[in-house]
């Protein structure tokens, strides 16, 4: 019989970068082949997918590795003796570590996996919060929180009757650090903060963030669900206490996510849901919690999402995470360009560090008919307030229309997005 070490269809070492050179128009055209969706026709025209934020798309590489694992190694984990188990077991494991690597986490127990970003907030809230948040007690966020690290804080408030506190921000969509500062004090139990805002692109000083708070003994949750895509992540350079993400957005299937959190503070926690795999032994008058990370991995896992969010790491780190957000910045640039230079066009976020997001509004028309025809011409941005309702109440607007990158995303692409906005005023005069 083959052994699942033969069988095991990538390692949990990191791949390295083809090159270090910028990402060449000629490699992106390459790379888009890989992404079988982004050969789509819509309405007669090729797909121009800038709705990237939301969700991105998936390659070739993804589809294959998620497809094999059921063609040929579906079994449940950490139960059978039988040869799928163990190989199903062992691809899991190896995946766990390749994910240690990828976000520099000391330990493969500090990875714990969950359905998304929202599900690793809301173990925090749930078990850290929980545990540690009293009557009183004051949690930390930012105005340009989305909605799934305002919710599950404001829910744990109300019950243990502590506050949320806000950190504001300024016109051009940055962190107040002043601000910030004087909000730190000993009733802060904990800073909940966006890494890179969806809404407004804005990249968060978080290292710098975290330190403070480290300072005042606080510790630090981020929500990295719009940056592990797009830049190389360190927690331990970065410092932060937990750290959570999604696998839909950094090119792995949906339903898949992770919240890293430092060991010490991890073993110190109550598991978040109770079931099988979360313990060692269960009776009626005592039941024995397991180790990390399996504590807070309760019932069976998304076994495939896990593989197909290893294989996405794969695809990502073969590219290069530096060359990707130096490519990324430069359709930033231009596409910033582009738009600026359209009447009636304001962008809103305009931080001095930003990732790729294009959230604008027009004074001729509403961001849900922007969305409309553009839709009409292949364009797929969104429009709303993408989950973030604070940050539109801040800019005094109640939507934006946002095109958000990927780095199969071209220059290309944003003018032919700019000349649609263009179409847009003149229909809308
Ligand atoms: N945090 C941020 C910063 C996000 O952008 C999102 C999703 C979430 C958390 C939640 O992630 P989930 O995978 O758990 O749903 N953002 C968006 C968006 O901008 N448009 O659709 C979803």
């Amino acid at each position: 019989m083959e052994s699942a070490n033969l069988i095991r269809p990538y390692t949990e070492e990191l791949k390295t970068p083809l090159k270090n050179t910028p990402l060449t128009d000629a490699e992106v055209r390459q790379i888009r082949q890989d992404f079988p969706i982004l050969q789509l026709e819509r309405k007669g025209h090729l797909l121009t997918y800038l709705d990237n934020a939301a969700t991105s798309q998936k390659p070739q590489a993804v589809i294959d590795a998620v497809n094999k694992f059921y063609t040929s190694y579906n079994s449940n984990v950490h139960r059978g003796v039988h040869y799928l188990s163990q190989a199903s077991t062992d691809l899991y494991e190896c995946s766990r570590r390749k994910i240690m690597r990828f976000l520099n986490a000391n330990v493969a127990c500090e990875i714990i996996f969950t359905k998304g970003t929202t599900d690793a907030i809301n173990l925090v809230a749930q078990t850290y919060g929980r545990q540690n948040v009293g009557e009183g007690d004051e949690i930390l966020i930012s105005t340009m929180e989305h909605h799934s690290n305002i919710v599950p804080w404001q829910m744990l408030c109300e019950e243990k009757g502590a506050k949320l506190r806000v950190i504001p921000i300024n016109d051009r969509g940055e962190i107040e650090l002043e601000e910030y500062k004087k909000l730190l004090s000993e009733k802060t139990k904990l800073v909940a903060l966006v890494h890179i805002s969806n809404a407004l692109g804005t990249i968060n000083p978080v290292k710098e963030m975290t330190k403070l708070a480290h300072d005042a003994g606080v510790p630090v949750l981020l929500d990295g669900a719009q940056s592990v895509p797009h830049m190389k992540i360190d927690v331990q350079d970065i410092g932060c206490d937990f750290f959570a993400c999604s696998g839909h957005k950094m090119y792995a299937p949906t339903g898949i996510g992770v919240l890293y959190g430092r060991a010490e503070i991890l073993r110190s926690l109550p598991p978040y849901q109770g079931g099988g795999d979360m313990i060692l032994s269960v009776s009626f008058d005592k039941t024995i919690y397991n180790a990390l990370p399996y504590k807070f991995e309760a019932g069976t896992p998304n076994i495939a999402g896990v593989i197909g969010m290893a294989a996405a790491i794969d695809y990502m780190t073969a590219i290069g995470l530096e060359r990707i957000a130096e490519y990324e910045n430069k359709l930033l640039e231009h596409g910033t360009k582009v738009l600026e230079q359209i009447e009636g066009i304001k962008l809103i976020g305009t931080a001095k560090k930003k990732a790729g997001v294009l959230s604008f509004t027009m004074s001729q028309a509403h961001p849900h008919d922007i969305g409309q025809i553009l839709d009409d011409k292949g364009i797929a941005i969104r429009a709303g307030h993408h989950c973030a309702q604070p940050v539109m109440e801040r800019f005094g607007i109640p939507a934006t229309a946002r095109a958000s990158l990927a780095f199969y995303n071209t220059i290309e692409e944003l003018d032919v997005l700019g000349d649609a906005v263009k179409d847009v005023i003149e229909i809308f005069g």
